[in-house]
């Protein structure tokens, strides 16, 4: 009797342990830039791929030289960042995507006019 009650308790927590592990598995992570990391000319890096939310994006660059700043459409198109915008600058960030447009460009002096900025559909 304690046994089949073990087993069910048992068998609760696998399956709990597979929604868990079929959630994280959805969700793929990328390297911005592939090799070349979060640099000039990133734009277009985001083209042909499905990003879905709460995939998960990984810029690495080197803190001196940028930053990443999370902004919206009108910031992507002009290259400016708001006023309270989310700004990271850690060199290795993950940021999770939300459903919907995802902006990031970098905010040093004219890096986003050379193509430091990604616009990213996430299903
Ligand atoms: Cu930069």
């Amino acid at each position: 009797m304690l046994e089949k009650k073990s087993i069910a308790v048992c068998r609760i927590g696998m399956v709990l342990g597979m929604l868990v592990l079929s959630n994280t598995a959805n969700a793929a992570s990328y390297t911005v830039g592939d090799a070349t990391g979060w640099a000039f000319n990133v734009a277009g890096w985001e083209n042909g791929k499905n990003f879905k939310a709460d995939d998960v994006l990984e810029f690495h660059y080197k803190p001196e030289f940028h930053k990443v700043v999370v902004v919206d459409k009108n910031g992507y198109d002009s290259c400016t960042a708001p006023s309270g915008a989310k700004v990271y600058q850690s060199g290795k960030d993950q940021i999770k995507l939300v459903k919907g447009q995802n902006y990031f460009i970098c905010s040093f002096p004219e890096h986003c006019h050379n193509g430091m900025k990604i616009a990213i559909d996430a299903a």
